[in-house]
């Protein structure tokens, strides 16, 4: 009594890639395979894939007895650049397992705490930035919170200023670097491997932004080395000095540089990403950036936001679940079991065959949030609401082992920029007629056009 699992027609050796916008990939994806319903196959490239977007099927998938993490796409292409490092290790890579032992501990809800001081510096530098601008200036929303969250994650992780708000428009060498190289990892994931072998300029150029970046980061290790008393509780000194708890095992130096590499592209553009869209949403629904403003006015009483205040802030809380469930930032990824497997007691999935899940479908499942699943909608994220959703229905930050390390960081990140400029700015958009236009890198951002003024609040 299996049931085949509806297939996408595509055409012969490329399968459905003519279908594929490849200025938008992935929502030209999700606009093919959502009127599929909660499964659907097809071939691309000669190869199978089943992508599968229920949440009652998603149950058997994050059952991490059945299935587990695979690497594909974009993800494997960045294996050039960082390899088996923590977000691109395949499933059993030995280098998975010590690294996570090492850095579980310094990204614990607790610990992230100590990092406040240097989140709270660097949202000083934006705030002041806009302050000093003015009501009249036209803020490039994503590219400003791009600055705030790389150079947070740089300083609180490996104690590194990027100083990107000192330096007029100029990015520093390793962003130049970094972003042309993931520019470059998600081309070679859009197109065929013979296109890509004949890229050869653009593979010379890739090769040295990678030396390039590696080059900075083993500077980076030699001065925390060479310091009197070298940090040992952040990230670079956990990376430098930890030993897996579980068996006795370091890093070795690439391995370092792969993860402090890791850490820098996945630590910042997912976090942008939300900030860009929890201010272009809070901007389309006024009243919600009222009651936001309400509730960081009534905590905070008007004195400088601290790290106590961030837990006594459930509606903005809200607001960034909400956010992430419409514009999960990290878009989608991918499993995969070892042995045949049978979901919804009717679907055949073979072994080795990925399976993708598009998260902006899956948040979408009208049997989970109703029949205005696709309107932004706080309140069913407050707390009470949040926790009687049913599992596996809201998974921006993945799934299990494999699930994000950066949750408490980025959340704790993005409450405390927030609440600081909800506190001490009021917003509009600069084009009043903007429309949302999704702009997708590894990640997904709201496009260039996306530009507010702020106004401060006292004194103006
Ligand atoms: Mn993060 C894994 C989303 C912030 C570092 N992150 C993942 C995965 C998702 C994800 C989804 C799983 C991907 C997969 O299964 O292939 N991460 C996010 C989102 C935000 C985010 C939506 C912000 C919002 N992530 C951060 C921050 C850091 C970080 C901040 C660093 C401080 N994330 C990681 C790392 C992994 C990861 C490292 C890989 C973890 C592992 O495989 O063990």
């Amino acid at each position: 009594n299996l049931v085949e699992i509806p297939k996408v027609k595509g055409y012969p050796v490329v399968g459905i890639l003519p279908h594929i916008d490849l200025s938008s990939p992935l929502f030209s994806l999700i606009e093919l395979l959502q009127p599929y319903g909660p499964i659907v196959q097809f071939s691309i490239g000669g190869e199978l894939n089943i992508f599968v977007h229920s949440v009652e099927l998603m149950n058997e998938l994050c059952d991490e007895s059945r299935f587990h993490k695979d690497v594909k796409q974009e993800l494997e292409k960045l294996r050039h650049i960082v390899h088996d490092g923590l977000f691109t290790a395949k499933n059993g890579e030995p280098n998975w397992a010590i690294a996570r032992g090492i850095l579980t501990p310094i990204f614990g809800t607790i610990k992230i705490r100590e990092m406040f001081p240097g989140m709270r510096d660097v949202a000083e530098q934006l705030c002041l930035k806009w302050a000093r601008y003015g009501p009249e200036y036209v803020i490039d929303v994503t590219s400003d919170f791009t600055r705030l969250t790389l150079d947070t994650l740089a300083l609180c992780t490996m104690g590194y200023r990027f100083n990107s708000f000192h330096n007029g428009t100029v990015m520093h060498p390793f962003v130049v670097s970094m972003v042309r190289a993931l520019k470059e990892s998600t081309m070679q994931a859009a197109m065929p491997g013979a296109v890509n072998s004949l890229r050869k300029r653009s593979w010379h150029r890739f090769e040295k932004d990678t030396a390039y970046m590696r080059q900075l980061c083993r500077e980076m290790i030699q001065k925390r080395k060479a310091e009197a008393e070298p940090d040992s509780r952040d990230l670079l000194g956990a990376l430098l000095q930890g030993r897996d708890p579980k068996s006795g095992e370091g890093l070795s130096e690439d391995s370092i540089i792969d993860n402090m590499i890791t850490f820098l592209i996945a630590g910042h553009e997912t976090t942008s990403g939300l900030l860009s869209f929890a201010f272009y949403y809070m901007l389309a629904h006024p009243e919600t950036m009222e009651k936001a403003r309400q509730e960081v006015d009534q905590v905070t009483q008007g004195s400088p936001v601290t790290v106590e205040h961030l837990s006594r802030l459930p509606y903005l809380n809200a607001v960034l679940k909400e956010t992430l469930r419409l514009q999960p930032t990290a878009p989608g990824f991918f499993l995969v079991a070892e042995e045949d497997q049978i979901i919804g007691g009717k679907y055949f999935i073979p072994a080795k065959v990925p399976i993708g899940i598009l998260l902006h479908i899956l948040h979408q499942d009208k049997a989970v949030y109703g029949e205005d699943a696709a309107e932004f909608k706080p309140e069913r994220m407050l707390d009470e609401n949040f926790n009687k959703l049913p599992p596996n229905s809201w998974k921006p930050f993945g799934n299990g082992m494999r699930g994000c390390i950066g949750r408490a960081f980025a959340t704790q990140e993005a409450l405390l920029i927030t609440s600081m400029l909800l506190q001490n700015f009021t917003f509009e958009l600069a084009d009043p007629t903007y429309k949302l236009k999704v702009k997708e890198t590894l990640t997904v951002k709201p496009d260039d056009n996306f530009r507010m003024k702020a106004r401060l609040r006292r004194g103006g």
